[in-house]
């Protein structure tokens, strides 16, 4: 890594004298700049980017009840998928969930990036709340609130979160945790809500792994006409 680092800052720096003495179109330039470049995204982005994804990068998380819940509490199935500008802009996510019981009078069910991708012991081996910043729940990266589940499903698109899956705080190969209770939102006067929310059991998590564009625009259309359904019901019925 210093070694890298040092490689880098001597290209920059002879890429500055290039700058001062010659032609910057040369294309002795051109040539270091783009190893300069090359040397930095590949530092700063283990995932590249390519023509395939438009620029984007995409991931899923393939949701399974964890192996130490009781079969009595809802097993939860699904995925959640990510897709995320490269390397400025902010995560959009898709939440397709199942398995919650079936009245729509139920408590919100928390949803958190854990720090650990480690299932060997079910959910509980994921660790705590993705901190990387050291700071109080709910201000974790990956502290994506309560959900409230209708006919026993989770259907939700959200846009503008403060997650990244580039750069050294990337949460590929973490985990989503969906717990069984309500996410206090650091409010519940206790140490407990600001490290985790007192949301309770873990009912479900995976490991967030890269994928292709076609899952993404899949879910999304489904978001996208439940969403649409919605308007038109709210539209007949003012009609
Ligand atoms: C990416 O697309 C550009 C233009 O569309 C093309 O010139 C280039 O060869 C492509 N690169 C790869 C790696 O396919
Ligand atoms: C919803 O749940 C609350 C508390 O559990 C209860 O007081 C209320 O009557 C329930 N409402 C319906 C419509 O079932
Ligand atoms: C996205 O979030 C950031 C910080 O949370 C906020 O400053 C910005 O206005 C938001 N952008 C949109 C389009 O909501
Ligand atoms: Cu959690
Ligand atoms: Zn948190």
């Amino acid at each position: 890594m210093l070694l890298l680092l040092s490689l880098v800052t001597g290209l920059a720096l002879s890429a500055t004298g290039v700058v001062i003495e010659s032609d910057p179109n040369s294309e002795p330039f051109h040539d270091i700049q783009k190893k300069v470049n090359d040397l930095w995204q590949n530092l700063l982005y283990p995932v590249m980017v390519n023509n395939e994804t438009d620029g984007m990068i995409y991931a899923t998380c393939e949701m399974l009840p964890s192996s130490k819940i009781d079969a009595d509490k809802p097993q939860v199935t699904g995925q959640v998928l990510f897709k995320q500008y490269y390397s400025y802009g902010r995560l959009e996510a898709i939440f397709d969930l199942d398995g919650f019981p079936l009245d729509n009078n139920q408590s919100g069910r928390a949803i958190h990036i854990h720090k650990l991708g480690d299932l060997s012991d079910g959910c509980d081996s994921t660790g705590g709340h993705y901190n990387p910043f050291s700071v109080n729940h709910p201000r974790h990266p990956g502290d994506f609130g309560n959900f409230f589940p209708k006919e026993g499903k989770i259907r939700k698109y959200k846009a503008n979160l403060s997650a990244t899956m580039f750069g050294p705080y990337s949460i590929l190969g973490r985990s989503v945790v969906i717990h069984e209770q309500e996410d206090d939102m650091g409010k519940g006067n206790n140490k407990a809500s600001l490290e985790n929310g007192n949301a309770g059991k873990r009912l479900a998590c995976c490991v967030i792994g890269i994928c292709n564009k076609n899952l993404w625009e899949e879910k999304l259309s489904e978001v996208a006409d439940k969403k649409k359904g919605r308007l038109n019901k709210r539209a007949q019925n003012q009609a």
